[in-house]
């Protein structure tokens, strides 16, 4: 009896995730969903993607266990935003497609090019449920070690792109960016990997890049 109730859920999500994928696509709106751990440099990414791309109206979905901190910062660069936090409800560390839903039928996403969900951070849980995004993006900042795509392989499989973040760090760290990149290939060979730093701009163009072409739907 219990089996049958989880399938259902889960069923209900895969459901909601191909119909929020569909909808987004069908709206013109780009979307991603943002994964990693905590202080990788999710928030840092988005905000300077948006004073980046003037030319687009953004949209982020936040998703925390507690505070408003993140959605605060996003508010005031114009953006639209809305808010789940899943602390009151248990404390879940990852957001669910029907979850995801109702944010983006409350927050009324009509007009905006690009949505992004900042998902809960941990490299564990969000990789486990299809929220429906178009591109799932993993962010893996230099400073969390050459080992983690091997440790944490999931978040790296289900997505098709790879932030590895925060690289004007590199020369205070014993740790190799091409090491990285050969450990993230060796868990998924056909990931897009984009080296770059939201502190200092390096390597971002290929982000922005990736996004304007990514919005064209090609
Ligand atoms: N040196 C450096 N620090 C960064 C970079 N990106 C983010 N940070 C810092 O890392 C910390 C966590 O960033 P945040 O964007 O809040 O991470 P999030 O938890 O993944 O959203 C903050 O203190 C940022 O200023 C970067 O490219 N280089
Ligand atoms: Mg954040």
């Amino acid at each position: 009896m219990k089996i049958k109730v989880m399938k259902k859920i889960l069923e209900h999500g895969e459901k909601t995730a191909e119909e929020l994928r569909e909808l987004l696509k069908s709206k013109g709106i780009l979307y991603l969903n943002l994964m990693s751990s905590p202080g990788s440099g999710k928030t840092t990414i988005i905000e300077r993607t948006v004073s980046s791309l003037p030319e687009f109206k953004f949209g982020v979905i936040e998703g925390d266990i507690q505070t408003t901190l993140d959605a605060e910062r996003m508010a005031t660069l114009g953006v639209k935003t809305y808010q789940i936090n899943t602390g009151p409800f248990g404390g879940d560390c990852h957001l669910e497609a029907p979850w995801v839903a109702t944010g983006i039928h409350e927050m009324n996403v009509d007009g905006l090019d690009i949505l992004f969900v900042e998902n809960i951070g941990n490299l564990v849980c969000p990789a486990e449920f299809d929220i429906g995004a178009h591109y799932n993006t993993v962010v893996l900042s230099v400073t969390e070690g050459e080992d983690k795509p091997l440790k944490y392989p999931l978040a790296f499989r289900v997505s098709q792109v790879v932030i590895v973040s925060k690289i004007d760090l590199l020369p205070h760290l014993d740790v190799s960016l091409n090491k990285i990149e050969e450990n993230i290939k060796k868990v998924n060979p056909s990931i897009k990997i984009i080296p770059l730093s939201a502190k200092t701009g390096e390597g971002f163009d290929r982000w922005l890049d990736f996004l304007r072409k990514s919005r064209n739907f090609q």
